[in-house]
């Protein structure tokens, strides 16, 4: 039987070969059609980038780096590894790039095992402040093999302070420091940062995974230059496919590609490193950095009804793309926040907020974000919308009923802005 026998399985489309897979990619399509998305880490990447990593170079094994492979017939795939690296170089001005981490935990591991020695002191915004679980939580491999000192947010201002930050270092003496949240609303102080960190003679790690699309559209100043190591997903407000990138100084450069692979890794995903060739080409344009100044302006925009609604936000507001809901003034709890939110259509997730008395499991916050809204074309009046949608959710005596009510608005704003189209018409249907 030949590849081109209509009954082989090689050749048939995915409704044919696997019709419960090809049911389930629908439900999942209409789902992220019909609703609206506001997981701040979540982004809709385009049909560029889907078709990129949905290519035959997922077939490629290609150990090493472009043109010092361990395998024949990687003279393609070189090329589309050369782009990658070339563009994210042009985007983010650094002189050395990694674009082989599988994703953001795995660029997090290749730089510590760089930067520092198991057992060593480091200093991480510490997860119930709205850090990662990869800066140092006991439970991850950061806490298990380093020896994490979390700082957090200010009691009263619930933003970082960078002399009690400063304070810390000095008696923690840390060998790295790493900046960068994954719940965080405001601007993070990249200079002062290196400053401490070069006052206790530590090196600083950036993690930029969630902001790493206003960095790049110029709305959130770069921490390139300034850290000796940055990582990055690409997938958040950068909007390109699920996976990690590192960049560093040309002195860090090498340890940090071993540290990749042979280190972590064996064969790189070049069908994703070819949608990360699409993405960073993306960064370069100016439709891309007008979305990534709406993304925050939407952001403000919609904190602002939520305020104005007397909703509580941790620090009042937001400098980028995510708002984080206090709910711990009212009735309610995270899981509630989240529960409520998705009956009236919109998708989010229960977050901790700063000095959170209710376990990770429960919380008393929600978290939401605007990159996929504002992927998907809308503006700030659409955000207000949102906004009020979120704000009458959120209020404790409202009912399932007025729930319900909610999510026709919801549906009625993103039916204005559809999602996919292509794949909507190529595609069959749930029944
Ligand atoms: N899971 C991501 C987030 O939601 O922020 C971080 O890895």
């Amino acid at each position: 039987m030949s590849f081109f026998d209509s009954d082989s399985h090689l050749s048939q489309p995915l409704s044919e070969a696997d019709p419960a897979v090809a049911g389930l990619l629908r439900q999942e399509l209409e789902r992220q059609a019909e609703t609206l998305e506001m997981i701040a880490s979540e982004n809709f990447t385009s049909m560029a980038i889907l078709e990129a990593v949905g290519s035959v170079l997922t077939n490629k094994y290609a150990e090493g780096l472009p043109h010092k492979r361990y395998y024949g017939g990687c003279e393609v795939v070189d090329e589309v590894e050369d782009l990658a690296i070339a563009r994210a170089k042009e985007v983010f001005g650094c002189e050395h790039v990694n674009v082989q981490a599988h994703s953001g935990s795995t660029a997090n591991e290749a730089a510590y095992s760089v930067l520092i020695e198991p057992g060593d002191r480091v200093m991480g915004m510490s997860l119930a402040h709205g850090g990662h679980l990869t800066h140092g939580l006991k439970v991850n491999f950061s806490g298990r093999m380093y020896e994490f000192h979390g700082y957090g947010v200010s009691p009263d201002t619930c933003r970082l302070d960078m002399d009690e930050i400063r304070r810390q270092a000095h008696e923690v003496k840390p060998k790295l420091i790493v900046a960068g949240a994954s719940a965080y609303p405001r601007t993070l102080d990249f200079p002062a940062f290196r400053e401490i960190a070069d006052e206790v003679g530590a090196r600083l790690m950036v993690d930029m995974a969630h902001i790493s699309g206003l960095v790049a559209g110029g709305v959130h100043p770069s921490p390139v230059g300034i850290a000796h190591v940055v990582t990055s997903t690409m997938h958040k407000t950068l909007g390109g496919p699920r996976a990690g990138f590192i960049m560093c100084d040309e002195e860090f450069g090498s340890a940090i590609d071993r540290a990749v692979f042979p280190g972590l890794q064996g064969g790189p995903l070049m069908h994703v490193i070819a949608g990360k060739a699409v993405a960073f080409g993306q960064c370069l344009t100016p439709e891309f950095r007008e979305r990534q100044q709406r993304t925050v302006d939407n952001c403000q925009a919609m904190a602002e009804v939520l305020v104005g609604n007397g909703i509580d936000l941790v620090t009042g507001g937001t400098d980028n793309h995510l708002v984080l809901v206090d709910l711990s003034k009212t009735p309610l709890t995270g899981v509630d926040g989240e529960a409520r939110l998705d009956r009236a259509g919109i998708t989010v997730n229960k977050n901790g907020v700063p000095f959170d008395e209710r376990p990770p499991t429960v919380t008393s916050g929600v978290r939401i974000g605007t990159a996929a809204l504002t992927t998907r074309g809308m503006g700030p009046d659409d955000l207000r919308e949102v906004g009020a949608i979120i704000a009458e959710a959120l209020t404790p005596d409202t009912t399932d009923a007025d729930l319900d009510a909610l999510r026709q608005r919801s549906s009625a704003l993103g039916a204005r802005f559809p999602l996919y189209p292509q794949l909507i018409s190529e595609t069959a249907p749930v029944s």
